[in-house]
């Protein structure tokens, strides 16, 4: 990589503040996780990139930041604060964002808002930032955005920038495809063709991975193979990135004399005491409730712990303007003053609530200082409050109480797991926290802190760009080859100074398209006469290479003064010949074992049925339910191969929509290059559409022009985009 490449990082909010005192300007970047990784990854000697550019809203106005660039001139240049109008801001903001994603995504259907008019603010903001991002765009820059603000992004500048480098990451949960599709069709199908503009789409954990690609899948009708997907022109990868944190940072601050300090003072207020320690953006996701009111029935159940236990509460506040963030408090704080009220003495006080947020050191002194780390959200992407209270404990003391329901809980298995909607279950993970063996804590501690150390997040950066240029590489070792007019024109030269020419044609999805049933797919006049013309050349060798059975492909074609190849080869009728049959023999006994396995799939998936051919039996499902006909085939396949054994010479052929069981050795590859052995053309033509023609690519490459009808990456030199294609390019080479 040169050394020229940018990497243009793109999140909602700038990781800047402006001041201004006495006319001077003072620029703070601030700490969050993002930074931290961001800026280690660009320290550290591996990283490819020149400079970092941050794109982001702004906290101060166009003017400041007019005057504070002068001043401070290239301090600023890296910095590209997008400037949205407030009411707008608002919108996309606490509207779409934080009132419809953000609690749609965390399994909160009910609290959704479907404002078309959110929307519209979000779809704008979005198009602001494509803008923005475009005017200073450079060849080779690396864009990287972040977050579901921004989740229409990386396809509104894929349009305009088709060849760039975009990732995109998601911090939130993708929910289950029944929750997603939930959300308007416009809405949601903007989102995922938002997010697969990019070419590598990152996620928290596993799960989100293939929630995202069923909904892709059910929705947009792109498959997903291996992590990648693939849509008419482009594959994408998604795949699981989980964030980590800066685990020196949070490990050394044990010993930070002012965080030894600050824990002190905090003992000192409680001597003797035990303390649990929870801290949250104040948010409905975050469990707070639950969790309080799991304390109280722990201490209802155990009086044992009055008066040594102390639950040290921080709320940090956020989104207050959103009526559920209000309520939230509201009722938060109720509970605290109840807890209080009932269980409160002189000198103890069961919880001490703060609703505020704190420094680096207070949050240090709080992880170090504390027993039991409280977190139990009832869904959060990752959350790094938990990774953080392992990595601060170099003393090895301390446990983790930690919610099933947080992506962390993927990595951090030896923490107490618990369901945070189960009080029972999340009182008693609270006492059993409160009595482990200290051999017990530091044994959890050591495991976990080890897995963070070596995956931290500065790995985690590193990891999604090196995928990111992996993926790169991939699709441009994949890339299409469109055979445009220049194409086109070179290949109908070629045919004019030939002598003798041969075409290798696919009939289904070919010559004619797709039809619900196999027997609708006659061939209609325009066809019949195409063939008719290229055959009436004598210099002119047509073959009709199909997977269909025999007598369907003689009734329709075998007027014809053309070759037929059926059954992918298991029967020819050459020119003017007879038929001629494989001398394969096709056993009653396998294929009644490969009928009912078929038959038990008809009955399993409505809209689905077999074909039978002499020496093949299909499966089609192209008129079944997108999702349980693909998720059928896979059986499908699973069970064929469990009763095809090594004494039957068949195979099993994953075709398009189509599961097949077949001969071996009897392939359009073998059957095209026997013809062509036959008559050795100097004009060699392949064309087809289907799975099964690879073998013909790839049996002819060396000798013909091969051609793909649809953008799969293919065996083909070149390809169509689809059928309509087809017929005008023979029409125009015969004319
Ligand atoms: C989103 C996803 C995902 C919190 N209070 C204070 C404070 N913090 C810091 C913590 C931690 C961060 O804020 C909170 O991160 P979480 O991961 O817990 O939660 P979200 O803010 O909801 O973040 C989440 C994350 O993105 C990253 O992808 O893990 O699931 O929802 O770093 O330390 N820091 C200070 N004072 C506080 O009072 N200094």
């Amino acid at each position: 990589m040169s050394q020229a490449k940018r990497l243009l990082i793109v999140s909602n909010r700038l990781p800047y503040q402006l001041s201004e005192e006495d006319d001077e300007f003072k620029l703070t970047m601030s700490s969050g996780g993002l930074v931290s990784a961001l800026k280690s990854y660009m320290e550290n000697s591996s990283a490819d990139f020149s400079d970092m550019h941050w794109y982001g809203n702004a906290d101060f106005s166009e003017k400041e930041w007019a005057k504070a660039s002068e001043q401070l001139a290239e301090k600023t240049d890296a910095i590209k604060p997008v400037f949205i109008p407030k009411n707008l801001k608002e919108k996309h903001y606490s509207g779409f964002s934080n009132s419809t994603l953000w609690p749609h995504f965390h399994y909160f259907p009910t609290f959704t808002k479907y404002d078309q008019s959110d929307y519209k603010a979000y779809y704008k903001v979005n198009e602001m930032f494509a803008k923005k991002i475009i005017e200073n765009y450079q060849k080779d820059d690396v864009i990287w955005v972040h977050d579901y603000q921004l989740l229409l992004l990386p396809e509104m500048l894929r349009r305009k920038l088709p060849d760039a480098t975009i990732g995109f990451f998601l911090h939130i949960p993708f929910p289950s495809f029944e929750i997603f599709r939930m959300l308007p069709r416009e809405w949601r199908e903007n989102i995922l063709r938002g997010m697969l503009g990019s070419d590598l789409v990152g996620f928290h954990t596993n799960d989100y991975v293939l929630h995202f690609q069923k909904s892709v899948r059910m929705l947009l009708g792109y498959e997903s193979k291996r992590r990648l997907i693939q849509t008419e022109n482009r594959a994408i990868r998604s795949d699981l990135f989980p964030i980590s944190i800066d685990y020196h940072l949070f490990n050394k601050s044990f010993d930070k004399p002012e965080v030894k300090k600050i824990k002190r003072q905090m003992s000192n207020l409680m001597p003797n005491m035990k303390t649990i320690f929870s801290v949250d953006r104040l948010d409905y996701t975050k469990g707070i409730g639950n969790r309080l009111r799991a304390y109280e029935h722990f201490l209802k159940e155990n009086p044992e712990w009055h008066e040594k236990v102390t639950f040290n509460l921080v709320v940090v506040p956020s989104r207050d303007v959103i009526k559920q963030y209000g309520e939230n408090k509201r009722k938060l704080e109720e509970l605290v003053g109840r807890i209080n009220g009932a269980f409160g003495k002189m000198g103890w006080q069961p919880v001490v609530y703060q609703y505020r947020s704190l420094n680096f050191d207070e949050l240090c002194a709080c992880y170090t200082g504390c027993d039991v780390a409280l977190i139990t959200p009832v869904r959060d992407g990752m959350n790094l409050v938990s990774k953080e209270f392992v990595a601060s404990r170099k003393d090895l003391k301390g446990v983790l109480v930690l919610s099933e329901m947080a992506g962390s809980a993927a990595e951090l298995g030896e923490a107490i797991l618990i369901n945070p909607t189960d009080l029972d279950e999340l009182a008693t993970g609270i006492k059993r926290a409160l009595n482990m063996p200290l051999m017990m804590q530091s044994r959890h501690l050591e495991i976990m802190q080890e897995r963070i150390r070596t995956y931290d997040v500065n790995m985690w950066a590193q990891d999604f760009m090196t995928e990111l240029s992996n993926v790169k590489a991939l699709q441009a070792s994949k890339k299409i080859r469109q055979a445009g007019p220049v194409v086109k024109r070179d290949i109908k030269k070629q045919y004019d100074n030939a002598d003798k020419r041969m075409f290798f044609l696919d009939y289904d999805g070919t010559l004619m398209p797709f039809q619900s049933q196999p027997h609708l797919a006659q061939p209609n006049e325009r066809v019949l006469n195409m063939l008719e013309k290229l055959a009436s050349d004598p210099k002119n060798i047509v073959t009709v290479i199909s997977g269909r059975d025999r007598d369907t492909l003689n009734d329709w074609l075998g007027h014809l003064p053309i070759n037929l190849v059926t059954e992918h080869g298991a029967a020819k009728k050459m020119k003017g010949e007879d038929w001629k049959l494989t001398e394969k023999v096709f056993r009653p006994e396998w294929r009644q074992e490969i009928y009912h396995q078929m038959k038990l799939n008809v009955h399993r998936c409505a809209k689905s049925f077999i074909e039978e051919k002499n020496f093949a039996v299909a499966w089609h499902y192209r008129n079944a339910d997108k999702d349980l006909g693909f998720l059928r085939s896979r059986e499908l396949i699973d069970s064929l191969y469990r009763v095809i054994n090594n004494n039957m010479p068949l195979q099993v052929i994953d075709g398009n929509k189509v599961v097949e069981v077949r001969m071996t050795g009897v392939d359009k590859g073998s059957a095209a290059r026997e013809i062509y052995d036959q008559e050795k053309g100097d004009f060699v033509l392949a064309i087809g559409d289907d799975r099964t023609d690879e073998d013909m690519f790839r049996a002819l490459n060396e000798v013909a022009y091969t051609i793909k009808v649809g953008t799969e990456n293919s065996e083909a030199k070149y390809n169509f985009t689809n059928i309509s294609e087809v017929l005008p390019f023979f029409e125009d080479i015969i004319d």
